[in-house]
């Protein structure tokens, strides 16, 4: 068994936060209203490339505190957080220099609120990974996905996978110290081979580093369930079921539908008791701030879980 996955196999409870252009947006795009999938909402309503990459130059969430989020993942007993660091709308939320459509040079903010978020998660003792959709990127002629801007027979896979993909994720995997996750997503355009010689590229860069089941062809190491599942029986090898607070990965303003600290604990519960890992999301507005009751109902977890939970 693969020893770098000692420390997941008994985490048992991950933070997941969406965090993008869409998090400004909340759900709503132009005269339209959205819900459910907030992070999807440049597909859903067919933004064009351009205009939606306009969103960057009003996102300047002042409001983020990273050691505010690191302090309330602490509190409510979260173990490991992994944050979207480029999502499908394509937007970097870290300092990249493979492309200007990113936090530092698109947006009025300016800054990476990677750094600082990764140092306050190690400082508080949380394992840190990055979300990194590899392949869907709708603000790219060439990425997976965006089938309203560009023409599916002019897309080049292998280029995108060669000038954008492959050198961000060495830029995350460089740049912000030792990471515990890269979590893959909605793997597509590589052959299996192709898949194994970017992952082997990846992995010389950091050995210890955990890579989620959505790398595809099973080049994972661990497994993921769909979202919002839960095995029936108990499941050996190392796994984890991802869940949302809400209705939504990303922000929606109008989503309110938040699941109670009890609804958490007993999610937890049922997930543990299969040997898996619940990874909660959450997802912070525009300003940088989570969702009050998201805020309020993790800690309420946390305090439960240090009066009744093992660990
Ligand atoms: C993906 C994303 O498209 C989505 O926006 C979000 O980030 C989520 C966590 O991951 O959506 C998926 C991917 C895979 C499955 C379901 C939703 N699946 O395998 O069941």
């Amino acid at each position: 068994t693969n020893p770098n996955l000692e420390w997941f196999r008994s985490a048992k409870f991950g933070l997941f936060i969406h965090w993008g252009l869409y998090s400004k947006l909340g759900g709503r795009w132009n005269d339209s209203s959205y819900y459910g999938s907030g992070e999807w909402i440049m597909n859903r309503a067919k933004a064009p490339a351009a205009e939606y990459a306009k969103v960057a130059q009003s996102f300047n969430p002042t409001g983020f505190n990273a050691e505010e989020w690191a302090g309330i993942a602490k509190e409510a007993g979260i173990k490991y957080l992994v944050i979207t660091a480029k999502h499908h709308e394509g937007f970097s939320m870290y300092d990249s220099k493979v492309t200007d459509f990113d936090i530092v040079d698109a947006s009025p903010y300016k800054k990476d609120p990677m750094k600082p978020l990764a140092a306050a998660c190690r400082q508080q003792g949380i394992r840190f990974g990055f979300y990194y959709s590899q392949f869907l990127d709708w603000h790219e002629p060439n990425g997976g996905g965006n089938r309203w801007d560009f023409k599916e027979a002019d897309k080049d896979y292998q280029q995108y996978y060669r000038t954008k993909s492959v050198p961000q994720l060495k830029e995350l995997l460089t740049n912000y110290g030792p990471l515990d996750i890269v979590w893959f997503d909605m793997p597509g355009g590589l052959t299996p081979a192709q898949t194994k010689t970017m992952i082997d590229s990846l992995r010389q860069l950091q050995p210890n580093c955990l890579f989620s089941s959505r790398v595809g062809h099973n080049l994972g190491d661990y497994r993921d369930f769909g979202d919002s599942e839960v095995p029936p029986t108990p499941i050996s090898g190392a796994w984890e079921s991802i869940y949302t607070h809400n209705d939504s990965w990303g922000y929606i303003q109008h989503d309110l539908n938040f699941k109670s600290p009890k609804e958490i604990i007993h999610l937890l519960s049922n997930v543990a008791s299969k040997g898996g890992n619940l990874m909660l999301n959450v997802g912070p507005d525009g300003n940088g701030k989570w969702p009050e009751y998201s805020i309020k109902y993790l800690r309420e977890t946390g305090r439960w879980l240090n009066k009744y939970g093992e660990s």
